[in-house]
């Protein structure tokens, strides 16, 4: 934005001795991590959606979030050990639902190291690895290896037996319940992929629905329990504190429902 003022005032003229001078520091393209940027409670980021509800909410939050960089699925890695990093250890991430702190270098397919867990299962929508929605770190998070597989591409639902390794979350056949800690997270990652995925730039339309078993549908449920996870649990300082990072350093996009948790309601409840 400053640069572009800059360039304007030189173009027109009207501030000549801006061309032969360097542009400001924080103007330059590389300082993503600068505090220029807007913050999470500066709705200037939202202008074009605020006061509106239902579809039209839904369609003006979808065109401000797609704009957005996009990652390669190698690169996931390296940003998860940043947006998910311990606040009380530099060298440690957070896995999402055993909530277990372990060391960022201990990612990998083996058993107890951590992985790249699809909150939005990818097999819902078929939408692979590749740059897009496999690769939105919005939804991406670390777990536990044989905790993401008893996730697996369930649907999100209440009930279960315990899950191994992951104290507070159940499972059963068709659904995945995670603990109570995360639950409005799970919900606000489902949230933003249904709103920021509408059939556009090659991937699937997204779409919450209220059943379970949504097998490789681009779907995911259940959506009543999804909005009673989002009331139950509001953001709080790690979840919001990703978002930040990932719109600063990596996307520079946003989750609205982590700085509008009543949005929500506004387009299914
Ligand atoms: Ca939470
Ligand atoms: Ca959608």
């Amino acid at each position: 934005m400053l640069k572009t003022r800059w360039t304007r005032f030189a173009l027109a003229g009207v501030l000549p001795l801006a061309v032969a001078l360097p542009l400001p520091a924080s103007a330059a393209p590389a300082d993503l991590g600068g505090t220029d940027r807007p913050v999470a409670a500066d709705d200037s980021y939202y202008e074009p959606a605020l006061g509106k509800t239902g579809p039209e909410l839904k369609a003006a939050l979808n065109d401000i979030i797609s704009s957005a960089d996009q990652l390669t699925y190698d690169e996931v890695w390296d940003a998860l050990k940043v947006t998910d990093q311990d606040p009380a250890n530099p060298d440690n991430v957070i896995l999402l639902y055993s909530g277990r702190s372990q060391g960022k270098d201990t990612n990998g397919g083996g058993a107890d190291q951590w992985n790249r867990e699809h909150t939005w299962a990818k097999s819902h929508g078929d939408f692979g690895t590749s740059p897009g929605p496999g690769t939105d770190v919005h939804h991406l998070r670390p777990t536990d290896v044989s905790v993401n597989s008893a996730r697996g591409n369930k649907d999100f639902d209440m009930g279960g037996s315990p899950v191994d390794e992951a104290e507070g979350n159940f499972t059963d056949d068709d659904s995945f319940e995670p603990r109570d800690e995360v639950k409005g997270d799970v919900a606000r990652m489902i949230m933003y992929m249904a709103v920021r995925y509408e059939g556009d730039d090659g991937a699937p339309d997204l779409e919450l629905n209220d059943q379970v078993d949504n097998g490789s549908a681009p779907a995911m449920g259940r959506q009543s329990v999804l909005l009673e996870w989002n009331a139950q649990d509001p953001p709080d300082d790690f979840e919001k504190n990703r978002n930040q990072v990932i719109f600063d350093q990596f996307q520079h996009n946003r989750n609205p429902f982590i700085d509008h948790p009543e949005w929500a309601a506004d387009i299914w409840g």
